[in-house]
């Protein structure tokens, strides 16, 4: 059946949803009949995100008659007074103001325990909010207070700041953690002036111990379920080939029974892709897959001099460079040989019919041997790289002929 409404998806709890089925909450302001709504408790966001805080009641806004279009406002039942804070009927988080209307896209961080995810996405949007902001035009903004919050208190002040390093991300706590949400803004000049293109980015970045087990995989199926575009990143440092090459002195990862090789993880996270968007003869994955190589930092010295990797990826235009990133990925094709991770292309090549491998370092260089930030700090290496091309496929970013 095609329906007139398409379903959206909540960028926080990754549930689809109809367009006419968005609610509202009420201002808590003294409304025309000189009623003002009490603030409690929402059991939804309680539950869900274990967000206690007392906020003004949530109501239906209902369907405009005759019309394909959905209420940007509604009348609260109770005080009478107007809202136009929209909300998802499923969570009950605020939907950034332009949903709906502009593109959102959902992005999943996955990877096993240790790969580096909290360090990346970190580094990715401190990176996203300034020099490739500067290069792209583009504005990068937390899309809610919480984001906006978290981000700078949790992840950029301790990383940038403190230097520290976080600590594993809390496994089983899928329904707690909430993603964050920004919103890309993306100028370009056109033949009518300059016009701005916004995409809603939502990241999840999942707890590698989730990654597991079967049961544990399925907490986080519904975010990938959701996701428009998957950041998948493995550890070379996890495969026993790139343990061989890696930099005298690089701490390897504890392989303990809480971390998986990359060829599981993968076989997991395909199985999860698989059942969650159905497998028909010969069908294979049509979301996009960005296949990342963290820590690339402690192998770079050993890469043959001409390689892509050693070399700074251009940034001079406001272009995705194809061409670059398909000599990265050729690269890294064949490095997967030399790192015993044939399998992992096999994996790659047979379920997913879009899919492209990266090499970045987040830290661009070894932590220190007590796990802080180095003293001379941190110099990120091709981390835009897997978003971008994202965003590209998406349409939200031009990009060159490969
Ligand atoms: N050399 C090097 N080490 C890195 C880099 N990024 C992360 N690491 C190391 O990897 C460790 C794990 O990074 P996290 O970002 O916490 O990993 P995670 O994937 O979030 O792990 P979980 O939350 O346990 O699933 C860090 O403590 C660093 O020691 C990098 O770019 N280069
Ligand atoms: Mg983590
Ligand atoms: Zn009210
Ligand atoms: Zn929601």
């Amino acid at each position: 059946m095609i329906s007139l409404f398409p379903s959206l998806v909540c960028p926080y709890c990754y549930q689809p949803f109809q367009p006419h089925k968005i609610m509202f909450r009420c201002t808590g302001l003294l409304g025309p009949n000189g009623e003002r709504c009490k603030p409690e408790r929402d059991r939804a966001l309680s539950q869900r995100f274990a967000m206690n805080e007392a906020l003004p009641p949530v109501f239906t806004g209902g369907r405009l008659t005759g019309t394909n279009k959905w209420r940007t406002s509604a009348c609260c039942p109770h005080c009478r007074g107007e809202s136009t804070q929209r909300i998802c009927p499923h969570c009950h988080s605020t939907l950034p103001v332009h949903f709906g209307k502009v593109d959102s896209r959902l992005v999943a961080l996955i990877g096993a325990k240790g790969t580096g995810k909290t360090v990346y996405m970190t580094v990715l949007l401190h990176e996203l909010m300034n020099s490739v902001g500067r290069r792209f035009d583009a504005a990068v903004v937390g899309s809610d207070d919480h984001t906006r919050a978290e981000f700078s208190r949790k992840y950029e002040e301790m990383l940038y700041r403190q230097s520290v390093l976080p600590g594993t991300t809390r496994p089983g706590q899928a329904e707690i953690r909430r993603p964050l949400v920004f919103k890309v803004t993306i100028g370009r000049s056109g033949r009518l002036g300059p016009r701005h293109r916004h995409t809603i980015t939502s990241f999840f970045d999942t707890a590698g111990e989730d990654l597991i087990s079967k049961e544990s995989v399925d907490l986080n199926v519904r975010y990938l379920r959701g996701a428009d575009g998957i950041v998948l990143l493995l550890d070379p440092l996890q495969m026993r080939g790139a343990q061989a090459a890696a930099r005298p002195g690089t701490r390897l990862p504890a392989s303990d029974d809480k971390t998986d090789n990359p060829v599981n993880v993968l076989t997991r996270v395909t199985e999860v892709l698989y059942e969650a968007h159905g497998r028909g003869p010969g069908r294979q994955i049509t979301v996009p897959v960005a296949v990342a190589f963290s820590k690339i930092d402690t192998l770079r010295h050993a890469f043959p001099a001409d390689s892509p990797l050693r070399r700074e990826p251009p940034d001079d235009q406001p272009v995705f460079d194809q061409g670059d990133s398909l000599v990265v990925h050729d690269h890294v094709r064949a490095l997967l040989h030399e790192w015993d991770g044939v399998q992992i292309d096999q994996i790659m090549r047979k379920n997913f019919a879009s899919f492209r491998y990266f090499g970045l370092s987040s830290l661009g260089g070894s932590p220190t041997s007590d796990n802080r930030v180095d003293p001379r700090g941190i110099h990120p290496y091709r981390v835009a790289d897997p978003f971008l091309w994202l965003l590209s496929r998406f349409n939200a970013l031009p990009s060159t002929k490969g």
